[in-house]
């Protein structure tokens, strides 16, 4: 594929409810938004960047730039075989992997629209049904979480992930497990303890979780092997694992026993996909992570959670949680058991709504052929 066009836009979108996790409250999205022709055809990717550097190191600005000042320009007018190529050739650009990831996305979107064949085809995908979870920010008012949950169950969310953060965690999550004694159960600190929180930490034991995702740093391996040693309930990491490497590394050394794969976080479907094949042939339960996407980002994850590694129901849920409209068509959807349905179109298999995105967008950046 000749890559021809690169467009940066960046959306600016209100979230349906302020989103409340230990480093902070999302009240909109700044979204940057990849447009890729190659060959002639078109392919999208999201930056799954937050607005501020708390949950990772990149932000929606640090991607604008790199995107703009070195992948964009280096990858214009050039030739590659594969999406994989792609994310081969961004390689030498060291971190930065959700501003890669979105070129690599849309480039794997590109591919399989040129191929006429879905994504969920091109990557290899098996699932046409995933079960799907819902995350939900810290609440102020533990009546108003409970509340919350019981509309998130009644619309069939097979799956209900708490955000913690210390003074609001054990007993929060006693009061949601007694009142669902039998739900599947799980929390994401995004790294708000440290070992000496262990015996908080150990408490939680008590209540069933499938899994406590992210206690620790954001980037530490090691002190969460201490740490799994210590607890029964398995550990899932979410922030640490930037690469196959990472996965590997926590999975030999035992500091979890379930991952959360995200797209952005490893820089794209090449990597997600090796991962959750590691991961499968060593047995460790995978599901897809969120970042409060829009709708490009989503599809990217519906396909993503097609391959065969995703065993656990993922934070992959309906557009309506999040927008009023999303800027994709139809808006991802859930059934009454539950479930998404991957598409069977080309490419992502959702259609992007360029009028909203341009009554959305708020700057853009071209890069053409000279
Ligand atoms: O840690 O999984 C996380 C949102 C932003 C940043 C990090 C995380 C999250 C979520 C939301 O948990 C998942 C979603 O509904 O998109
Ligand atoms: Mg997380």
């Amino acid at each position: 594929m000749k890559i021809e066009k690169v467009a940066l836009r960046e959306v600016s979108m209100h979230l349906k409810q302020p989103f409340e996790t230990s480093f902070g409250v999302t009240h909109n999205r700044r979204i940057v938004l990849v447009e890729l022709l190659a060959d002639g055809i078109t392919g999208w990717g999201e930056v799954t960047a937050c607005e501020g550097p708390y949950y990772n190191s990149e932000t929606t600005d640090t991607a604008w730039h790199v995107i703009c000042d070195f992948l964009a320009p280096a990858i214009i007018g050039k030739c590659f075989d594969s999406a994989e190529a792609l994310a081969a050739f961004m390689a030498p650009v060291r971190g930065h992997e959700m501003a890669k990831a979105a070129l690599e996305c849309a480039a794997w979107d590109a591919e399989a629209r040129s191929r006429n064949v879905s994504l969920r085809a091109l990557l290899g995908g098996t699932l046409d049904s995933l079960p799907s979870g819902v995350s939900l920010g810290i609440f102020k008012d533990t009546g108003a979480l409970l509340d919350r949950i019981a509309l998130e169950l009644a619309a069939g969310y097979r799956r209900i992930k708490l955000k913690i953060k210390p003074g609001r965690d054990v007993c929060v999550v006693k009061a949601v497990r007694n009142a669902y004694p039998n739900i599947s159960l799980t929390v994401d600190a995004n790294s708000a303890y440290t070992l000496q929180d262990a015996p908080t930490l150990k408490q939680l034991d008590e209540f069933a979780l499938d899994y406590i995702e992210q206690p620790l740093g954001w980037n530490e391996i090691y002190q969460h092997i201490e740490l799994q040693r210590q607890l029964r309930t398995p550990i899932c990491l979410d922030e640490c694992i930037h690469s196959l490497r990472d996965a590997q590394a926590a999975v030999e050394t035992r500091a979890c026993g379930v991952i959360n794969l995200k797209l952005g976080r490893v820089s794209g479907h090449t990597e997600a996909r090796k991962i959750q094949d590691y991961c499968r042939q060593k047995g460790i339960p995978v599901w897809c992570g969120g970042m409060l996407e829009a709708g490009i980002g989503r599809a990217h994850n519906i396909a993503m959670s097609s391959l065969p590694g995703f065993v656990m129901p993922g934070d992959v849920s309906a557009s309506k949680r999040y927008w009023d409209e999303d800027i994709i068509e139809p808006e991802a959807t859930i059934t009454s058991q539950g479930t998404i349905s991957v598409p069977k179109g080309s490419g992502i298999g959702f259609e992007v709504k360029r009028g909203l995105i341009g009554k959305l967008t708020v700057r853009s950046r071209e890069f053409l052929l000279d």
